[in-house]
C-alpha cells in the first residue's frame, strides 16, 4: 500500500481511501502548503501574518495550525474533473470530489513536490505540484494520456475553489488579458487603523492557464448547481457558461475540450496564488507559466531543500528507519528552523528549540536566532513568552498567557550549538536589549536568565508555574500565584547545570566564569534537594503542587497519576539518583508505554480539574491530555540516552516513526515523511483511536529526534575540542555505517560489535588513545572504525 521510491527521495501511497488524511507538505520562506492524498489543501502565506488565498466556503476563524483537521466536500482543495464526452462518465483527480473508485491511484510525496498518477476510464492523469523558492505561488502541471487504444473525446476541468474571501466585498471573473480567473476581495476589517495595515494586502487570488481554455465558470454555485460536487451541474452541459461572480463565492473552473488519439498525451500548466494587483499577476505569469519557468523553479527549489540535508546519513539493519532519518527528518528540522512555523511571534521555547535543530543543518541560523532572542530578554533576566520576528509583530494567542519556563530553553539550545560548532566565542558576543538599549554579552545574559530561574521559586525552593510551563494548557495550577511546577523545578536544575558546564568549559582563561559555574552548580543542588523533598512520591516525581497546596501527578491520583516530563528531566538535571532512575523507568514502562510510543501522562483526565486547568478538558488521549505527545516523549528518550539506557531509548524512538507494518500505518493514518506533534493516547480507554496521527507537522520534537540519532544512537557528539564517540546501538544490531559531517570534515564511520570490553576507536586505521577525535580540520575526510562490546 505504501513504499519508498526513487532511493527514498519519495514516498508513495497507492490507495486514496486507506489513509484518507495522509498528505505531504511543501514550504518556502513565504508560504506553506499541506495537501492530502485526496486533493484537499491548506495553504498559508505571510503578509506578514499568515493569510490565505483559498478559503473555506464559510467565514473561517483565524487560528494557529490545528491538529486532526477535518476535511469535507467543500474544503479547499485542488481538483481536476475528467469527463468522457462520448459516454458522459466522470471522475476526478486526485480523488475528491467525485470519489470514483479509480483503476489505479498513486500519491507520491517528494521532498520538492507532490505528485499523483490516477488512471480511470482508459485515461491517465498525472499531476505535479511544486512551489518556487521565493514567491507565493503554486505551480501545477497536468498531463492527460489516452490509454484506451482508441481515439477519445474528453473534457478536462481544473476546479480550484477560492471560497468565501470576505463579507465586505468579493467577486471573480475570467480575464482574457491575464489568461485566467482572477478573484478579488477586500479583506474584512472594522478599525480605521486596520485600513492602513491592510491596504497593501494581496487581496486577489489568481488561477492562470498557460493554454487558453474553451470555457470557464467563476461562480462556485453556478458550477456546482443541483448536481453537487460529485456531479456538478455545469459539467453536464457541453460547455461551461463563462459566468462570473458578483459578491458571490468565487471558484476557478476552466474547461478544455480535448481530442486524443490512442496513446497520445496533452500537457497543461497552471499557476495559483495571491497577488496585490493585475501587474503582479502578469509578472507571475511571465516569470513562471511556461516550461522553462517550471523547470527553473523546480531546479532552484530542489537546491534550496538540499541545502537543509543535515549532517548524518545512516545505514542500519532497519531500512525504513534509514529512509526516514536520511531523507525526511532533516527536512522537517530544516522546515522548523527555516520558517519558525510561519509565525511572526513564535513561542520562545519553540523558537529556541526549532533553531536548536539548525545547529546540525545551518549553525549560523541558530547563532543569529540566539542573539535575536536574547535581545528581547527583559531587564529582570526573564524571557518573554514569544519572540517577535518582524517589525510590528505582536504577541498573540498563547503568548498572552504568562508562562514561566522560557529561560530554561536558552542553555539547552546553546549547548547543542556549542557542541556542534565549538563556537565558544559566541559567549562574548554583545547583545543590545531591544527595549532597554543596554548592551550585555551573551554570557551575561545567560547568567541573568539563570538567576531569574533561581529566584522564580517559592519558599520551598520549587519553581512557580503561573499560567503554564512547557504545557500550555496547564493554566490553573498556579494562576492564583502560589502553584508550582514539578517539571519546571527539575528542569531548572538541568538548565543551571548545563549552563554551569558551558561556563566551566569556556572558563580556562576566565575565572569570573568559573565562579559563575560554581554559583549555578550550587543553585542546581539546592533546586534538586527541594524537588526530592517535596515532589518525590515514592516511585516517581509529582507533576506539581497547586495553589491550594495539593500535590498532583502522584500515586493517589486516579487520573493524571504519572507524568512523563518530571521523570525525564529529573534524570537529565540530576535530581534522580540511580535508585530513583530505576524506579522511574520501571513505572514509566508499566504505566505509560504503548505500541505507539510513550504517553505524556496517564490515565487521561475525563473531566475538568479546575486546579490543573484546561489540559484536563481536552478530549482524553488527544494532545496534552495524555496523548503520545511526541515532544514529551523525545525528552524522555533523550534522557534515557543520557543515562545509558540506549536499548529502551531506541525502542521508543522507533515507535515515533509510523510503520513499518501495514497495520501500524493504517492505525496512525500517516506517511512516514514527518513526525506529528502527537499520536492519540488513551490506549487502554480508547483503543480504537489510539495511535492516530494528529497530522500536524509543527512540533518541537524533531530537533531533539535528530539530536538523539546523532548524539545518542550513533554517539557522535561534539565537544569543545573534538568529536566524542559513544554509540548506543540496540542489542539486536551487530553494526551500522554512518556518514557524519562535523565542523566541515566528513567522517565515514563503521560501528561494529566485537569481543572486547571497552570501546575501541581507530581513525584512518590508527587506534586512538581516547574515544575522542581531536584536531579536526575542515575539508578533511576520515575513516572512523568503532568497535563496541557485544
Ligand atoms: O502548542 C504546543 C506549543 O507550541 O504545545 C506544547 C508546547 O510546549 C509548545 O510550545 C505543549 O503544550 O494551547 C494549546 O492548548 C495547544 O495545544 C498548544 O499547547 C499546542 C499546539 O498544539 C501547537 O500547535
Amino acid at each position: 500500500m505504501l513504499r519508498p521510491t526513487d532511493n527514498g527521495d519519495r514516498y508513495e501511497l497507492i490507495s486514496p481511501t486507506a489513509m484518507p488524511r495522509a498528505g505531504g507538505f511543501l514550504w518556502n520562506q513565504k508560504m506553506m502548503i499541506q495537501v492530502t492524498c485526496r486533493g484537499y489543501a491548506v495553504a498559508q502565506f505571510m503578509q506578514p501574518e499568515p493569510a490565505k488565498y483559498a478559503h473555506a466556503p464559510n467565514l473561517e476563524a483565524k487560528t494557529f495550525m490545528q491538529p486532526e483537521q477535518n476535511y469535507y466536500a467543500h474544503h479547499p482543495g485542488r481538483f481536476f474533473y475528467i469527463k468522457d464526452e462520448e459516454t458522459g462518465q466522470l471522475f476526478s483527480a486526485p480523488y475528491e470530489p467525485v470519489r470514483a473508485p479509480v483503476d489505479r491511484f498513486a500519491f507520491s510525496v517528494g521532498k520538492n513536490d507532490l505528485a499523483w498518477t490516477v488512471e480511470h476510464l482508459g485515461v491517465r492523469v498525472e499531476l505535479t505540484l511544486s512551489i518556487p523558492t521565493a514567491d507565493v505561488v503554486e505551480l501545477w502541471s497536468l498531463r492527460v494520456t489516452d490509454l484506451s487504444g482508441r481515439a477519445r473525446k474528453l473534457s478536462v476541468y481544473p476546479y480550484f475553489p477560492i471560497g468565501y474571501m470576505s463579507w465586505m466585498n468579493q467577486s471573480g471573473e475570467y480575464r482574457p488579458d491575464l489568461g485566467g480567473v482572477v478573484a478579488s476581495c477586500v479583506a474584512p476589517y472594522q478599525k480605521v487603523a486596520d485600513y492602513f495595515k491592510q491596504k497593501d494586502f494581496k487581496d486577489k487570488t489568481y488561477f492562470l492557464c498557460e493554454e487558453a481554455p474553451q470555457a470557464w465558470e467563476v461562480q462556485q454555485q453556478a458550477f456546482e448547481g443541483e448536481g453537487g460536487l460529485h456531479r456538478p451541474s455545469a459539467i453536464d452541459l457541453e460547455t461551461l457558461a463563462n459566468g462570473d461572480a458578483r459578491y458571490e463565492t468565487p471558484a476557478a473552473v476552466v474547461q478544455y475540450r480535448l481530442a486524443l488519439d490512442a496513446g497520445q498525451s496533452h500537457d497543461y500548466r497552471f499557476i495559483f496564488g495571491p497577488a496585490f494587483d493585475d501587474a503582479e499577476i502578469a509578472a507571475m505569469r511571465a516569470r513562471y507559466l511556461h516550461a522553462e519557468g517550471f523547470t527553473k523553479a523546480r531546479a532552484d527549489y530542489a537546491q534550496y531543500i538540499a541545502s537543509g540535508a543535515g549532517c548524518l546519513q545512516i545505514d542500519t539493519p532497519d531500512k525504513e528507519l534509514d529512509n526516514f532519518v536520511n531523507h525526511w527528518l532533516p527536512r522537517q528540522v530544516f522546515y522548523h528552523g527555516d520558517v519558525n512555523r510561519l509565525s511572526t511571534d513564535p513561542q520562545t521555547r519553540n523558537y529556541l528549540q526549532d533553531n536548536m535543530g539548525m545547529s546540525f543543518i545551518k549553525p549560523g541560523v541558530m547563532r543569529a536566532a540566539l542573539l535575536h532572542a536574547l535581545a528581547q530578554q527583559e531587564d529582570s533576566g526573564a524571557m518573554p513568552d514569544g519572540i517577535l520576528l518582524v517589525e510590528g509583530a505582536e504577541l498573540k494567542y498563547i503568548n498572552q498567557v504568562p508562562h514561566t519556563d522560557h529561560c530554561v530553553w536558552l542553555p539547552i539550545a546553546l549547548k547543542v550549538y556549542l557542541d556542534e560548532t565549538g563556537d565558544y566565542d559566541v559567549l562574548a558576543a554583545r547583545v543590545t536589549g531591544k527595549d532597554s538599549g543596554v548592551t550585555l554579552t551573551v554570557a551575561e545574559r545567560m547568567h541573568a536568565a539563570m538567576d531569574w530561574l533561581l529566584q522564580a521559586r517559592d519558599e520551598r525552593g520549587l519553581s512557580y508555574i503561573a499560567q503554564g510551563d512547557w504545557c500550555d494548557p496547564m493554566n490553573m495550577v498556579g494562576y492564583k500565584g502560589k502553584g508550582v511546577s514539578g517539571w519546571l523545578t527539575v528542569a531548572t536544575a538541568y538548565a543551571l547545570n548545563l549552563w554551569a558546564e558551558m561556563c566551566e568549559k569556556s572558563a580556562r582563561s576566565d575565572s569570573a566564569l568559573a565562579d559563575k559555574a560554581k554559583h549555578f552548580r550550587t543553585g542546581a543542588q539546592a533546586v534538586n534537594r527541594a524537588a526530592n523533598e517535596h515532589l518525590w512520591d515514592g516511585d516517581w516525581y509529582a507533576r506539581g503542587i497547586t495553589d491550594d497546596n495539593v500535590v498532583f501527578g502522584v500515586s493517589k491520583d486516579v487520573e493524571g497519576r504519572i507524568y512523563l516530563n518530571p521523570q525525564a528531566w529529573a534524570m537529565l538535571g540530576g535530581a534522580a539518583n540511580a535508585g530513583q532512575r530505576a524506579s522511574i523507568v520501571e513505572q514509566v514502562k508499566q504505566q505509560l508505554h504503548t505500541p505507539y510510543g510513550v504517553a505524556m501522562f496517564a490515565p487521561p483526565y475525563s473531566a475538568m480539574r479546575d486546579d490543573v486547568g484546561r489540559v484536563t478538558q481536552k478530549h482524553p488521549g488527544s494532545a496534552e491530555n495524555g496523548a503520545v505527545y511526541n515532544h514529551a516523549s523525545i525528552f524522555y528518550i533523550y534522557s534515557l540516552y543520557q543515562v545509558g539506557e540506549g536499548e529502551r531509548a531506541y525502542e521508543l524512538l522507533r515507535q515515533m516513526i509510523p510503520g513499518p507494518t501495514e497495520e501500524d500505518y493504517l492505525q496512525r493514518g500517516q506517511l512516514p515523511v514527518f513526525i506529528p506533534n502527537y499520536y492519540r493516547g488513551a490506549y487502554h480507554q480508547y483503543p480504537r483511536t489510539a495511535g492516530r496521527s494528529s497530522q500536524l507537522f509543527n512540533t518541537g520534537t524533531v530537533s531533539w529526534v535528530y539530536r538523539c540519532f546523532v548524539e545518542g544512537l550513533c554517539g557522535l557528539q561534539g565537544d569543545v575540542d573534538g568529536l566524542r564517540i559513544a554509540p548506543q546501538l540496540p542489542k539486536h544490531w551487530d553494526g551500522i555505517r554512518v556518514t557524519r559531517q562535523f565542523r566541515g570534515a566528513t567522517f565515514h564511520v563503521v560501528i561494529q560489535r566485537g569481543d572486547i570490553h571497552e570501546i575501541v576507536v581507530k581513525l584512518d586505521g590508527k587506534r586512538l588513545p581516547d574515544t575522542k577525535v581531536t584536531g579536526i580540520v575542515a575539508g578533511g575526510v576520515h575513516a572512523l572504525e568503532v568497535t563496541i562490546p557485544r
